[in-house]
């Protein structure tokens, strides 16, 4: 029996035709910064963004700590949301690697309030530490894959120029939103001072990020990627995949969107399943299992015993990720398999 794995769009594998571009890649030494696929990765998210600068980067994890690292001292504190992906898992890095202190603010579909994070900066007082980032998720993961309305970034852009406060967006699925928005990278990258970006979640790629943002920021963020153990040799092999990803696997997000979509709209209408419909923009399904009978980790093994594997996301929440390997007809299976489940 084949497994529909939506446990998340990080265990898409590289087709052949990705791997053929790997094993053909033109490498060089990328700490002497002399990897030529590397560099033309890094052009391309400059473009792709419109910032000065872009690196290359190991993981999603690795481009939010240096984007932290390089835009904050030790003592200071950056505002998030409370569900944001550096809070929740990301092993408590920012306290051990840059040395600040989170400061969550629960904003409804991920979206923070521009007013209470105004409310939220600390004064300049001996007494306080200093605020000196705001963060942002889009699309928003625990939040099931939520778009930030461009409306709220702009207000939230605002806050931080009046305070000159930098602004990172933890863009892992900005590839999503962009898909399903209509908004363009570039549009969204504009409005904040450094953005991360994924190449091993909905596109495809094995491994691998990218940070971008000013000349300076990533001269600084550079830096830490060497701290970190981040930099790599013949890294174009991977560079490879992501150039590949970008140029193939882009713009079909939004059939895993569509797919997403059918799911929820289904699983919604059995008894025991609850769905918030309107987080469901891009290619996250979270549900609601506080009316069923059994837990959602229970759920979830009696899922994988029919052959479909989720995430329990919480005692009462399962996420379901559509992604590059999931068909029209897995999804009419998974929806088949919930009904067996229904109370
Ligand atoms: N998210 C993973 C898990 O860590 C939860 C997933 O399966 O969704 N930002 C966001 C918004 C993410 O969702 C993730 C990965 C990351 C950063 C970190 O990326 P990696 O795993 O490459 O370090």
């Amino acid at each position: 029996m084949r497994t529909i794995d939506l446990r998340s769009d990080t265990l898409t594998l590289p087709s052949q035709e990705m791997r053929n571009a790997m094993a053909m890649a033109e490498v060089g030494d990328d700490v002497f910064g002399e990897d030529p696929t590397v560099n033309r990765l890094q052009e391309k998210i400059k473009e792709l963004t419109g910032k000065e600068a872009a690196l290359f980067v190991s993981s999603g994890t690795q481009a939010n700590q240096i984007s932290i690292n390089a835009h904050t001292q030790p003592g200071d504190e950056v505002i998030c949301e409370a569900r944001a992906h550096i809070f929740n898992y990301e092993a408590g890095s920012p306290a051990a690697l840059s040395g600040v202190q989170l400061h969550p603010i629960y904003g409804k579909y991920g979206i923070l309030d521009a007013d209470e994070v105004e409310q939220a900066i600390r004064p300049s007082d001996h007494h306080f530490p200093q605020t000196r980032l705001i963060e942002i998720e889009n699309t928003h993961n625990r939040w099931g894959g939520t778009i930030y309305p461009m409306a709220e970034i702009k207000k939230l852009r605002r806050v931080a120029k009046k305070y000159k406060i930098p602004f990172h967006m933890d863009g892992a699925r900005l590839w999503n939103a962009a898909v399903a928005s209509g908004i363009s990278i570039r549009e969204y990258a504009r409005q904040v001072d450094s953005v991360s970006l994924c190449f091993s979640k909905g596109l495809g790629a094995p491994v691998g990020s990218a940070v971008a943002g000013s000349k300076k920021f990533i001269e600084r963020a550079h830096y830490y990627r060497k701290m970190y153990g981040g930099g790599m040799r013949q890294a174009g092999i991977l560079a490879a995949a992501a150039l590949y990803a970008i140029e193939h696997n882009f713009e079909r997000l939004s059939e895993d969107h569509r797919r997403a979509r059918v799911l929820a709209e289904a699983i919604n209408g059995i008894p025991g399943f609850v769905i918030d419909l309107h987080t469901v923009e891009t290619n996250i399904v979270i549900i609601d299992t506080s009316l069923n009978r059994r837990s959602a980790a229970e759920i979830v093994e009696e899922l994988k015993e029919n052959g479909v594997k989720m995430i329990a996301f919480s005692p009462t929440r399962i996420r379901a990720v559509t992604h590059l390997h999931i068909t029209d007809e897995d999804i009419a299976k998974t929806i088949d398999v919930m009904k067996q489940l229904s109370n």
